[in-house]
């Protein structure tokens, strides 16, 4: 072994906490590459997602997680056995919480976590929407938590993200690199074009609609060089909520589609012929073989 293997670090480590309290926002800041969906509706994330950074001498994996909430459907079951699955073989654990929306169940968050003999830290996010003063009394409460490491940030205005990522590196141990140089995540262009289109899905629309939805890739095809065509189904709940997605003369529809349209042909780097079908799939969220067809199944 040369000595350059011998000094290299590297590591996987884990965002978790309830949802909505920034665990995408922040990976995608730490990476510098949109790696996971992001928007103002929990349970945005439902799968286990990485984000990679590497230099000569570490390479870091962050690990996105689903939010922890108490499952309701078998989608939720999915995604709170994800969390779980997620945190296995790990190096290092940060838990996130809201720090402008602290709530009791905040500190419910680590004890779930109790096998882990690992470094922990406890990110505050959010930090640019609370004054200093207001987090002194969250830090104090979490003091006999179990925590290495108290740290605010803001995912994003930048606030404390140069000294995570410094603590990060000085908690890594030695270690291969896992993924080339060149990859900052594991999803597959299917993948990420599925989770565009359900971003702009959240984005909106309002109420219980969103969480209903799901996205299936049907076919991505390069019909000619620089143009590619790409069929997509979004599946819903009801024929009720078909009728808002769709909107008034397809106005909802077309918005959705026309920025997903944009985020897509940024990502292939090409002209992009997005044809969206909205299908109404009663209890899909329950039903294992349509979770199976959205990839919800076995990571
Ligand atoms: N003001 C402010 N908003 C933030 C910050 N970080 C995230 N947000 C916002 O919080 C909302 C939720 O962010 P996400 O990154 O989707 O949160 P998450 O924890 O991944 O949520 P789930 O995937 O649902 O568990 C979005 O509207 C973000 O723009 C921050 O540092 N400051
Ligand atoms: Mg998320």
């Amino acid at each position: 072994m040369d000595n350059s293997t011998q000094s290299f670090h590297s590591g996987f480590v884990a965002m978790v906490g309830r949802p909505n309290v920034g665990k995408s926002t922040l990976i995608n800041r730490l990476v510098g590459e949109k790696v996971s969906i992001v928007s103002p509706k929990p349970q945005t994330t439902r799968n286990r997602i990485l984000g990679i950074v590497s230099d000569e001498s570490s390479q870091i994996v962050f690990v996105d997680t689903p939010g922890i909430h108490r499952p309701r459907t078998k989608l939720g079951e999915y995604m709170e056995k994800t969390v779980q699955d997620s945190v296995q073989g790990i190096d290092i654990l940060c838990v996130l919480i809201d720090a402008a929306r602290p709530r009791p169940e905040d500190h419910d968050i680590l004890p779930g976590f109790e096998g882990l003999k690992l470094p922990k830290f406890l990110l505050l996010n959010k930090t640019d929407l609370v004054s200093p003063k207001d987090l002194l009394p969250i830090i104090a409460s979490f003091a006999d938590a179990g925590f290495d490491m108290v740290l605010p940030i803001s995912a994003r205005s930048g606030e404390g993200i140069d000294t995570l990522m410094s603590e990060i590196r000085r908690s890594l141990p030695q270690g291969p690199k896992y993924y080339p140089d060149e990859l900052w995540t594991d999803q597959n262009e299917r993948q990420m074009i599925a989770e565009i289109i359900r971003e702009k899905a959240l984005l909106n629309l309002r109420d219980e609609v969103p969480h209903g939805i799901g996205v299936e890739v049907l076919g991505v095809k390069e019909v000619r060089e620089g143009l590619t065509e790409i069929h997509a189904d979004l599946y819903c709940e009801r024929a009720s909520h078909k009728t808002i997605i769709v909107g008034r003369r397809g106005e909802m529809l077309k918005s959705i589609g026309s920025q997903a349209r944009a985020d897509i042909e940024a990502l292939l780097d090409a002209q992009v012929n997005l044809q969206l079908w909205v299908k109404v799939r009663p209890g899909w969220m329950d039903n294992n073989s349509d979770l199976k067809s959205l990839g919800y199944w076995e990571n």
